[in-house]
């Protein structure tokens, strides 16, 4: 019998050090006001509220050597490696509220070495328009937030790739990416190298989201651990227009939710990351209550209607 989370973490990581776009330091306060916590203690889970981590200020410095704010990303994601793994450690589900998608560094190396010590297979889902697999010979903008994917795999600074102790954090056949419609060229090609599976829109439009996630999701065990990295402008930006960086064509409403219930069947989720929300960019906080009524179907939500 898997033993499930003994509760949940929110750990807020108030920086948008890794965009050019500022604004998405106050995404966790949006979440918070649109009631996340609440929504998850429905569930009947504890809710830890640790509050946010503090880090450095945002220095609007231009990029050295094809990286932005090098220092500061390498200093939010050391706390947050720290603030996540002691929550794992702890047998909780952490939840990070970001914050720009620069921190999926931090808490997905953390996840990476909690199942390496467990013994438990980790799958990584990367719900996203863009791949975020850039480096800094490959990125037209310099900015971190484009990077993580190809961190975590090994391609990157010293002080990124090495957060979690073993380099590299994750192996290209533990990641699943969905919802990609924006990728540049060089970054393009080495997705490709590396042999990631990517769920892009064409194929969600042609085969349907049920059939993607099927396939997404195939072959976990027992005990594996899914890690969710949900970049909220995975959305299609009709329905979630408070991102920095929009991209047309996402998926809609149903197709999300689906997404998530099909996610929360596997009863597998261990960990997510809520980021590059941007309250600036939103209306009325429309984004911000998507993203935890998206976070309530995660949880089980419909599963629930659907046994009663
Ligand atoms: B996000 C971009 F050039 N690829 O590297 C880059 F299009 O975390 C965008 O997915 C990266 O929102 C977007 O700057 C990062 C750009
Ligand atoms: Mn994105
Ligand atoms: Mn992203
Ligand atoms: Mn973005």
């Amino acid at each position: 019998q898997v033993q499930g989370p003994q509760g949940v973490s929110l750990i807020g990581a108030p920086t948008d050090v890794g965009a050019s776009c500022i604004g998405a330091r106050m995404g966790p306060s949006a979440l918070r006001v649109a009631g996340l916590a609440q929504a998850i203690a429905r569930f009947g889970l504890p809710v830890h509220d640790l509050g946010d981590l503090h880090g450095p200020d945002n220095p609007a410095q231009p990029a050295i050597d094809g990286h932005r704010h090098l220092a500061e990303v390498a200093r939010w994601n050391a706390m947050l490696h720290e603030a996540t793994l002691g929550e794992l450690r702890r047998g909780r589900l952490p939840i990070v509220l970001g914050g720009d998608h620069c921190l999926a560094m931090g808490s997905v190396s953390a996840v990476a070495r909690h199942c390496r010590e467990q013994g438990k297979p980790l799958r990584v889902l990367w719900l996203d328009a863009h791949a975020d697999f850039n480096t800094a010979a490959l990125t037209p903008s310099g900015n971190l937030h484009g990077m993580p994917m190809a961190c975590l795999c090994g391609h990157g600074p010293e002080v990124l790739t090495q957060l979690g102790g073993q380099v590299p954090a994750l192996h290209p056949g533990q990641i699943r990416q969905i919802g990609i419609r924006s990728v540049d060229e060089g970054e393009k090609r080495f997705v490709h190298t590396l042999g990631i599976e990517v769920y892009d829109m064409r194929f969600i439009d042609e085969m349907g989201m049920r059939h993607t996630m099927q396939q997404a999701l195939e072959g976990l065990g027992a005990d594996t651990h899914l890690h969710v990295s949900l970049d909220v402008d995975f959305l299609d930006p009709d329905i979630a227009p408070g991102v920095g960086t929009t991209v047309r064509g996402g998926p809609n409403y149903r197709e999300a939710q689906l997404c998530m219930e099909m996610i929360a069947d596997t009863g597998r989720l261990g960990s997510l990351d809520v980021v590059e929300l941007n309250p600036a960019l939103d209306v009325r906080n429309q984004t911000a209550e998507l993203a935890v009524d998206l976070i309530e179907s995660l949880f089980g939500k419909s599963t629930l209607m659907r046994r009663g």
